[in-house]
């Protein structure tokens, strides 16, 4: 995105005096480099020239660079350090408050974090953007190439990584007192490129120039223990008790990345842990057997936060993965508890009362284990208090119902590792068996479902079931995936804890969804309503106003195009494809899943192309179809279907004979910064996964506020927005939740669909083929196998026919300027209740009884 091709306009919406380019007040202490310097939010300075000011000493004093020879990378960390001051002040101000307050918070668990970029979300933040915009244009920079220096943060997989992120935000900007937990991994998610169409990963070594956000913090250094054994011993009174003895040490480093919320002075925390290997921990080994022992093992210690597993499906049930999250929980509730009884007036007693600590999915349920073992073993508690304090300590969310994706470690595997813990778990076990005979006399099969411990076959532990027992709360993410984790994943639970089970439908943050990603609407949003929507997103019920105006019709579809024209211009330098910003963009950007099915779009892609090739005048509202995945590095059929999509691609768009009414771009290496430019452009929202397999789903909701129309199944939070959005402004198709569970009682054969149907039969063996891949027999096997041989577990034949009919009520609607635009305003307009404000307020409210405390 060119700044030169933004209207001008688009961030004045608050402070347009701020634009100007220096003929301000200078402040006598910048001009004569003297010290403090003045603040850009003091009143009589102008701000450009204060930050103008502020970014000029860290070029000079924190990076050694003179203006003449500064890089865009120097540029953007000078502007970082310049914003970050204020953030620093306000930071330290918001932990004053909070801590003299003694302030009830909210500690969020979170082993995933996909921040993206945080330089211009934290200048909005702040109300430093357009200082520090006019600063850089005044030396001479241009803005959008500084920000394009910053490396995204992507320590997470997808949605449930972002949903934290957005959280963050939503936490700082409603004045909740919040501490976000997570790891500082090394490598984020990996990077992809495509090689003959097939993804190939890199590392995605995102510090190894420094990161300007984090704070190391040397001196809150946690000392954990793992493996080792359990021996019993006696204490002063001849009672046994179990110790943990030879364990190894690791030491977890916290770095503080700020979260500034917008519009307050609120600044929370995201403390994420680095591992380090102990000075004994080496000399131990040293002593046993030497050196190179010695420098393994302290290799190892170094290795937990190298890398984010990027699986975001099945959980291989790698060791490392298992101590990594143990490590992040123990170095957190450590972390927690020196925080809590830093405080003169706090106890074991008011703990449940001062702390909140909500579980993002299973993967730091071990913390349910681990507080246990601190209490009874470290404060010798007896079993039920300790149980009390844990029990209301802990809310879990479960972010999936995909049975593969649950959570299991071999029993064998955590004895290893954690061997306490497995104790305990068996105890708290136990505790549940005797409450299940209670509730259902001599039912053996209540008792196996229930249990923590799954004993068919090869014994494991299960992390849902922990997490449930464990919880005074479990959440869903939306109002269909909730009912479904009661009525099919834990029915048992739910007559056993009844109230247990709540509601959160997931929310995105407006400020980077739709604020910082898309500055034209934005500027159209405010110029009609106010700038208020930006921190109360109901506000966008107003525009309905002007839906069937059609001056604000065509300045809303201006906006889409300028932003498609923009997103044509990045699609022709990273995949080498000419699209007309005029065509329809249809957009399917997630991780790549069968669930998902993509596969599913991409056999109706093939049945256009071929409808075409047999009728070269067929009138179609030429599309573009805009995809961006990652596949898991071991998913062989995701990356079966990626390369797939590319190749057909590639022929569809060399393909002359078609004159360019469908063009297909893949964009690579899916991130929150790529996301952010391909939202504002799209004009078709893909939703189409198998109903009953999305929880939420959180792309839907950016897309539709962002104006695009969403075709989709009846699935995750899609049921919600169609509620929102109105049914006459969404495109519904397909099997419902209900409709899946009978086709799979009465037995599904893909087989007869694929007989009855010719198109698909067609598409489905072109595919199979070696026409897309000459000379390469059998390249897409795997996904040709999977639709028939393997029986077509998500259904895609099942819901082709309806999905291709309704794309066909799409590319009718598309023709009529005027009512596309109507109901694309109308997405807009009604999607306030997608804000994670309001998510948030939900949970603060009746999951973490926790108020806000706003900072002066
Ligand atoms: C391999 C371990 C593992 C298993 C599951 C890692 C990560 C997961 C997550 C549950 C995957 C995930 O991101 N789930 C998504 O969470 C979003 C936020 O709630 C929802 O909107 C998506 O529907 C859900 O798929």
């Amino acid at each position: 995105m060119s700044s030169a091709s933004k209207p001008k306009s688009t961030r004045n919406m608050k402070s347009p005096k701020s634009e100007s380019t220096g003929a301000g007040t200078v402040p006598s202490a910048v001009q004569h480099g003297g010290s403090p310097l003045p603040h850009p939010h003091q009143p009589g300075a102008d701000p450009v020239v204060v930050m103008r000011a502020l970014i000029q000493r860290h070029l000079v004093s924190t990076l050694a660079r003179h203006t003449g020879s500064a890089t865009p990378r120097d540029w953007w960390i000078a502007t970082t350090l310049a914003v970050r001051d204020t953030i620093h002040e306000r930071l330290i101000a918001t932990q004053a408050v909070h801590n003299a307050q003694n302030a009830r918070r909210l500690y969020y668990f979170s082993l995933e974090y996909l921040m993206g970029r945080l330089f211009g979300n934290n200048l909005l933040a702040t109300g430093l953007y357009d200082a520090a915009k006019g600063a850089l244009e005044s030396l001479g920079q241009n803005f959008e190439q500084v920000r394009e220096a910053e490396v995204d943060m992507g320590l997470g997989n997808g949605g449930l990584g972002r949903l934290a992120a957005c959280f963050l935000d939503s936490l700082s900007t409603l004045d909740y007192p919040t501490l976000g937990y997570g790891i500082y991994y090394e490598f984020g998610l990996f990077k992809q490129v495509f090689s003959h169409g097939a993804q190939v990963e890199h590392p995605d070594n995102w510090m190894v120039f420094g990161d300007p956000w984090g704070i190391i913090r040397p001196e809150y250094t946690q000392e954990i223990q793992i493996y080792g054994r359990v021996e019993n011993v006696f204490d002063d009174r001849g009672n046994s008790r179990p110790r943990w003895v030879e364990t190894k040490t690791i030491l977890g480093v916290p770095h503080d990345i700020p979260i500034a919320g917008y519009g307050t002075k609120t600044v929370n925390l995201l403390r994420l842990w680095s591992s380090r290997a102990t000075e004994d921990f080496d000399l131990a080994a040293f002593n046993r057997g030497g050196y190179v022992e010695a420098v393994r093992e302290k290799a190892m210690g170094e290795t937990l936060s190298k890398v984010l597993y990027p699986n975001d499906k099945t959980e291989n049930g790698k060791e490392l993965r298992l101590v990594q999250q143990y490590f992040f929980v123990a170095c957190s509730l450590r972390d927690l508890l020196r925080r809590h009884f830093r405080s003169p007036g706090n106890s074991w007693t008011n703990f449940p009362e001062k702390v909140a600590v909500q579980l993002n999915d299973t993967h730091p349920a071990v913390a349910i284990a681990e507080l246990m073992r601190i209490l009874l073993d470290e404060h010798a508690m007896a079993w039920d208090p300790a149980w009390d304090i844990v029990t209301r300590t802990f809310a879990y969310t479960n972010h999936t119902l995909l049975p593969e994706a649950l959570e299991k470690w071999s029993v064998a595997l955590f004895e290893k590792v954690l061997p306490r813990h497995l104790q305990i778990i068996y105890q708290i076990n136990d505790q549940l068996m005797r409450q299940v005979e209670a509730r259902w006399p001599h039912d053996t099969g209540k008792k196996r479902v229930c249990s923590l411990i799954e004993e068919d076959g090869h014994k494991k532990v299960r992390m849902a079931n922990l997490a449930v027992v464990g919880s005074h709360t479990v959440n869903g993410v939306a109002a269909l995936h909730t009912a479904l984790l009661k009525k099919s994943l834990f029915p048992e639970f739910d007559q056993l804890y009844p109230g247990k089970f709540q509601n959160k439908t997931n929310g995105i943050t407006p400020r980077r969804w739709l604020y910082k990603a898309n500055p034209r609407l934005s500027a159209l949003i405010s110029d009609k309503i106010g700038h208020d929507w930006v921190r109360d997103l109901d506000q966008l019920r107003q525009l309905e106003k002007w839906v069937d105006d059609p001056a604000f019709q065509e300045a809303f579809m201006a906006v889409k195009r300028a932003n498609k024209a923009d997103l044509a211009a990045q699609i022709k330098i990273e995949c080498g494809v000419d699209v007309s910003p005029d065509a329809l963009f249809d957009v399917q950007i997630k991780r790549l899943h069968e669930y998902k099915r993509q596969h599913l779009n991409l056999l109706h892609i093939l049945a256009l192309y071929r409808r075409l090739l047999q009728n070269p005048a067929l009138d179609i509202v030429p599309r573009v179809f805009v995809f961006a995945a990652k596949a898991a590095p071991g998913y062989e059929l995701a990356k079966n279907i990626i390369r797939a999509i590319n190749v057909v691609g590639a022929r569809i768009n060399g393909d002359a004979r078609i004159s360019g009414k469908i063009k297909v771009a893949f964009l690579p290496n899916y991130r929150v910064s790529l996301a952010e430019r391909i939202i504002p452009a799209a004009d078709l929202s893909e939703q189409i996964s198998t109903a009953g397999k999305e929880a939420s789903g959180t792309g839907n909701m950016k897309l539709a506020l962002n104006g695009a129309l969403t075709i989709g199944t009846l699935d995750g939070a899609n049921v919600e927005i169609r509620e929102e959005v109105g049914e006459d402004n969404i495109f519904i198709f397909g099997l419902t939740v209900e409709e899946v569970e009978q086709l799979h009682a009465h037995g599904y054969n893909p087989w007869d669909i694929y007989h009855r149907d010719e198109e698909l039969r067609a598409v489905i063996d072109w595919l199979g083929s070696d026409y897309f891949t000459p000379g390469e027999h059998g390249a897409f096997g795997p996904l040709h196998h999977s639709l028939l041989q393997a029986g077509d577990p998500y259904l895609v034949l099942a819901d082709f026919r309806a999905y291709s009919d309704c794309q066909l009520r799409v590319d009718e609607l598309y023709r009529n300027r005027s009512a596309w635009a109507r109901q694309a305003i109308l997405n807009s307009a009604r999607c306030g209740k997608f804000s994670s404000d309001r998510t948030i307020r939900e949970y603060a409210n009746e999951i973490w009884k926790l108020s806000p405390v706003p900072v002066k």
